[in-house]
């Protein structure tokens, strides 16, 4: 950049209707509008640091709470007179409205501020403020009362390295009440502490005698980080995507971060100049337009385009958590509260920005993208099923206002809903048999008939046409969707309990895909649980014994085989050829059985999600499940 003199500064007007309607200039005399006056002169400082030549921040919050100094450690703004105004640079800065060498072409660099015209803004609205410049050996002073300079640029003495501190105090003739809130000036701080990455700023906040450091080495990455965190959103992919921009080649300086989560719901933050646009505007659907079109084109070029199911746009940013900032030269915000963007351009300049950068991501890391898209077709089965419950459950409330539970359901006796237990079991002959065995002072029974359950694949429709899921919804008592109430579930463990064969895998796979959609709290807070019926039958000389996997089929052996008689192994044929006795010993007594405790999280995680809930291979779905499942209670078998 050529050398800054005086004589850059562009001379527009003086101060006069800055006074007369602030609002014009601040938009309003609020809070909002006086912690505008912080933020134009924090931009100033952040401007010189983006452009390279300072690294640190100070904002000092005074004791009083109603004066504030912004310091930082950049060129200093120069001292030098104006060759035809003979006026010093720093007066004009501070005593002219829109001047600032940032307004001029060539040495513009879109930043925060509004071109530098906010220091003549916050001094016309000052009672007094006073501009310290560190520079060419010697500190030097500026002050100000009411936009007026108070004497010329004086010489405080010499002084070392370079700077710009600017201490005011809003003038109480303007603003009916003056009080810094502490809080909003540190979250916008850490804010812009990811916005700008590297940049160090600190907050002196000596009103309540507390100091915060914010410096973050990658910027928005580290911002999506602290988000997800504060959010408990667990990430899909390990990595997330970040893209910027500097914005030298024509194109709209800009910086993204983003990644999936299991979360239900989106999140985009977006800022402008490092103002924060919470009502979005054309830059986020730029960025939303960029975003559908990069992941549809890979599930395109992929292949990987769901059966029986369209995918939304909705449906591809479910789960996303997103910061976009973008730097524009002229941003122009509308709405109520002025935090929408407006500039038509901004649209196609974030979307060609975005598109190609994520696409080519994907396409360079393809198993975390197959995670995204998996993700992705999970949303768009959800939306589905959600909703036909939805419909479910409007026609059964039409029917009937009274609320009973299901015919069916053998309920259990105990009013501790801690120590109570549903089992949902597959078909009647099992569920009379686990009717028989069960502890029935703890643990109910809710049969389902198998028969209507399995006649399709992707029939969660089906299902609920045919009320046995809504009759679970009934004897579970939470409701479901947006009334879910997790006060109102009556019992504390769902155990579900199906053969191990595929019509079982089938059910277990549409009841757990059906509870994720619509109770997903129950997943979440750990009452959703798979049983493990024995896996084979071993019959040595009279005695019948179950074993629950290859392990336990081995130490029967060894305890009981003993030479005696040829030990004859069956595999596990279904629930239905159990006496209720064995099925209580192997499967529901608390002290003997094994529960697997369903965790979702795990279940998107991982590449074969895709295959399983593309629904080629309903077994396979199973398996994975039970696969990935975390092993709840491991008592003495
Ligand atoms: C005009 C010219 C130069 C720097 C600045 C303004 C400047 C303004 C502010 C406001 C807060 N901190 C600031 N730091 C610098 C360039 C001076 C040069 O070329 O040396």
């Amino acid at each position: 950049m050529a050398t800054y003199t005086a004589k850059d500064i562009t001379v527009l007007e003086g101060l006069e209707p800055v006074r007369k309607r602030p609002g014009m200039y601040i938009g309003g005399v609020s809070a909002a509008g006086l912690h505008h006056l912080v933020w134009e002169v924090l931009d100033n400082s952040i401007d010189e640091a983006m452009n390279g030549h300072a690294s640190t921040i100070v904002v000092t919050l005074h004791e009083d709470g109603s004066s504030i100094t912004i310091a930082d450690d950049g060129r200093g703004i120069p001292v030098d007179k104006h060759p035809k105004t003979k006026k010093s640079a720093i007066e004009v800065i501070f005593t002219t409205l829109h001047a600032g060498g940032k307004f001029e072409s060539g040495s513009y660099k879109t930043s925060g501020g509004l071109h530098g015209v906010g220091a003549s803004v916050v001094n016309a609205l000052s009672k007094e403020l006073v501009a310290t410049v560190r520079r060419d050996g010697a500190e030097w002073e500026m002050r100000f009362k009411q936009g007026q300079p108070v004497g010329a640029v004086r010489k405080v003495g010499p002084a070392r390295g370079s700077g710009t501190a600017v201490f005011f105090r809003p003038d109480s003739t303007i603003f009916p009440k003056i009080e810094f809130d502490p809080e909003t000036i540190r979250l916008r701080l850490e804010v812009s502490s990811y916005l700008h990455q590297g940049v160090r700023i600190t907050f002196e906040d000596q009103t309540r005698s507390e100091k915060h450091v914010f410096q973050h080495s990658e910027g928005l990455a580290d911002y999506l980080k602290t988000i997800l965190k504060e959010r408990t959103a667990t990430p899909v992919h390990e990595a997330a995507f970040t893209h910027s921009r500097d914005g030298e080649d024509g194109g709209v300086r800009l910086d993204v971060a983003l990644q999936w989560t299991q979360s239900t719901d989106e999140h985009v933050r977006s800022y402008v100049n490092g103002i924060p646009t919470g009502s979005g505007g054309t830059h986020e659907n730029g960025f939303r337009a960029g975003l559908g079109k990069a992941v549809r084109n890979f599930i395109d070029t992929h292949n990987l385009s769901p059966k029986g199911v369209t995918l939304t746009a909705e449906d591809i940013r479910e789960g996303l958590v997103a910061v976009l900032s973008v730097f524009l030269a002229e941003p122009q915000f509308q709405g109520q509260t002025k935090d929408r963007l407006n500039n038509a351009e901004a649209m196609a300049l974030v979307d060609s920005a975005v598109r190609p950068a994520l696409e080519h991501w994907l396409n360079t890391n393809i198993s975390v993208a197959e995670s995204i898209v998996a993700r992705i077709i999970l949303a768009a089965r959800a939306r589905e099923a959600s909703r036909v419950a939805q419909q479910e459950v409007t026609r059964k409330t039409a029917m009937s206002s009274r609320l009973t539970l299901p015919g069916k359901l053998s309920d259990c006796s105990t009013a501790n809903r801690e120590e109570s237990e549903i089992f949902i079991v597959e078909g009647d002959s099992a569920g009379g048999s686990a009717k028989q065995g069960r502890d029935r002072t703890r643990q109910a029974i809710l049969p389902l008939r198998g028969k209507v359950l399995n006649t399709e694949s992707a029939s969660l429709a089906k299902v609920l046409e045919n009320k046995e899921l809504s009759d679970l919804v009934t004897a579970l008592g939470c409701g479901l969707g947006k009334n879910f109430d997790l006060a109102r579930l009556r019992y504390g463990k769902i155990i579900i309990l199906a053969d191990a064969d595929s019509d079982g895998h089938h059910i277990a796979t549409l009841l757990l895909t059906f509870i994720y959609r619509h109770m997903p709290v129950l997943i979440t807070h750990g009452h959703v649980y798979l049983a493990q019926p024995p896996l084979y039958r071993i019959d040595i000389a009279k005695e019948s014994y179950w074993a629950l996997d290859e392990a336990h089929k081995a130490r029967i052996l060894r305890l009981h085989g003993n030479g005696r008689s040829h030990p004859e192994i069956t595999r596990f044929k279904g629930l239905g050829e159990m006496m209720p006795k064995v099925l209580w010993e192997t499967t529901m007594n608390p002290r003997t059985r094994r529960l697997l405790k369903v965790d979702i999280a795990d279940q998107i995680l991982t590449d074969r999600v895709i295959n399983e809930l593309m629904g080629k291979d309903p077994s396979a779905r199973f398996r994975f499940i039970m696969d990935r499942a975390e092993e709840a209670e491991e008592l003495d078998v």
